[in-house]
């Protein structure tokens, strides 16, 4: 059959509460167009992330009521270890209680003063990880990535050429680590192919600097290269992914996007040593190394998530939704980054919006119109979320791309909910002469897009 379905029946479902146009603006009003401070109940589709927002299945919530609480080595904790091991084959499992804590942990350890930590391209708590320590963080990324409209397969590629410049120029000693986020999240939820992992690998290899995988996105990343990429398209997606782990010495993981849970993470390595000053922080700041910050049912459902995000009718139902959207916005002549990522359709704004400058969050204005118009949550990622205002002369220094990101959450919503989302893109674009350029009235230090408010021109 042509028509992919949800691979899942519902067996228990949570209403959504439907507001008006009228309504709504008054909730962006008093959110000062902030999204991420309207309450999710006045929202009717919520695309702000993918992540700690999947519907658990029913093993999952079985795992959940198995979970063994004891503070020291709990049952649960060797089911989990036991499953990241097999699919990741690192030694080392360190439980934190989401991502971001096991970025903290590994730059915290690697990094300070004057290291540069390269990446495809670095996702906001990554980069804000790197730099709180001091670091640079750097993004490498292939040309096409930085191109909304190439249909490059494999566009979350790193640019194997300006690694090694990048080597030659600040020296192996200042880089610790390299990144690759798998898939690349700030570039449009593109794949990096597995020629392209091993490339970067031994380029690592020649200078002796360790690679880690950001692997949030590790089975769409999988299933991209089974589909893509020659030689992979009769391997299981898990031996794909193994593939992948084994070309890394380590990995950092949110496991809010593909181990398909509300929350928890990991950072995991082959290094012993490491690995073990690594425990020592996270017993001072998330907990006892077998449950790192989280319950011990957490860790069973993570558990079985990472099981069950490798089936690959799942797979496939996910990677196709992204497709599904983005058929009918291509038909439609709404510019959006092709070819859809997995987990998102990221919109283009400059395209989308040329009449509104970069330093005035064109991403912005389109998802507040977004909410308004029909509910629909997004999220801008561009010069909110990647800008900076150079301090010497006050101009706005805008990232490579102006993107508004509607992330699908997993085994969450149905086609129908996916049409009328596309229904809300096509009203907003057909009306985007009147859309209204930006300016912050408050932003915070760090991570602004959180918390930061705005007002129009
Ligand atoms: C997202 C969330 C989290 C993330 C990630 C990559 C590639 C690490 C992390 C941190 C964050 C977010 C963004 C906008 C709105 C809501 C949430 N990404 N690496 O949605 O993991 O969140 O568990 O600390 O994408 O992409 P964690």
């Amino acid at each position: 059959m042509k028509t992919i379905i949800e691979p899942f029946r519902i067996k228990m479902v949570e209403p959504i509460r439907m507001t008006t146009v009228e309504e709504r603006r008054g909730f962006l009003e008093e959110a000062e167009h902030n999204l991420f401070l309207i309450a999710a109940e006045n929202v009717i589709i919520d695309l702000l992330t993918d992540s700690g927002t999947a519907a658990m299945s029913d093993a999952q919530w079985a795992g959940i009521m198995r979970g063994d609480e004891s503070y020291a080595g709990a049952r649960s904790f060797y089911r989990f270890q036991e499953k990241v091991q097999e699919i990741t084959g690192f030694t080392q499992v360190i439980p934190t209680h989401q991502g971001r804590a096991a970025e903290r942990i590994l730059f915290g350890l690697l990094g300070g003063p004057g290291r540069v930590i390269p990446s495809n391209t670095h996702f906001d708590t990554t980069r804000a990880n790197i730099e709180s320590q001091g670091s640079e963080a750097a993004d490498l990324v292939i040309a096409a990535g930085l191109d909304p409209g190439s249909l490059y397969p494999f566009k979350g590629n790193m640019d194997v050429g300006r690694l090694e410049e990048l080597i030659r120029r600040v020296g192996p000693g200042q880089i610790p680590v390299c990144m690759l986020t798998v898939t690349n999240n700030s570039g449009g939820g593109q794949p990096v192919s597995m020629d392209n992992i091993r490339r970067t690998r031994e380029v690592l290899n020649r200078h002796g600097i360790p690679l880690f995988l950001d692997a949030c996105r590790f089975a769409e990343n999988a299933y991209f290269i089974k589909r893509r990429e020659s030689g992979y398209g009769e391997r299981s997606c898990k031996d794909i992914a193994r593939e992948m782990f084994s070309c890394a010495d380590g990995c950092t993981m949110s496991a809010k996007k593909d181990a398909l849970v509300n929350i928890g993470g990991f950072l995991a390595m082959n290094d012993e040593e490491l690995a073990r000053r690594a425990r020592n922080v996270l017993i001072v700041t998330e907990g006892f190394p077998t449950y790192g910050g989280l319950a011990g049912r957490d860790l069973e459902a993570i558990a079985q998530g990472l099981e069950e995000v490798l089936h690959e009718d799942y797979l496939a139902y996910r990677i196709r939704t992204a497709e599904y959207v983005g058929e009918k916005l291509e038909a439609a002549g709404v510019p959006f980054v092709k070819p859809p990522g997995g987990h998102a359709i990221y919109l283009d704004a400059r395209a989308f919006a040329p009449h509104i400058p970069p330093r005035e969050f064109p991403g912005q204005a389109i998802a507040c119109a977004l909410y308004v118009e029909g509910g629909v949550r997004s999220c801008e990622i561009g010069s909110v979320m990647f800008g900076r205002t150079d301090p010497q002369t006050g101009t706005h220094l805008a990232p490579p791309l102006e993107l508004v990101r509607l992330a699908f959450p997993r085994r969450v919503y149905t086609q129908s909910h996916f049409d009328y989302v596309i229904e809300v893109i096509l009203k907003v674009h057909a009306g985007r002469s009147s859309l209204r350029g930006m300016r912050i009235t408050y932003e915070p230090p760090a991570l602004r897009h959180f918390t930061a408010r705005y007002g129009y021109r």
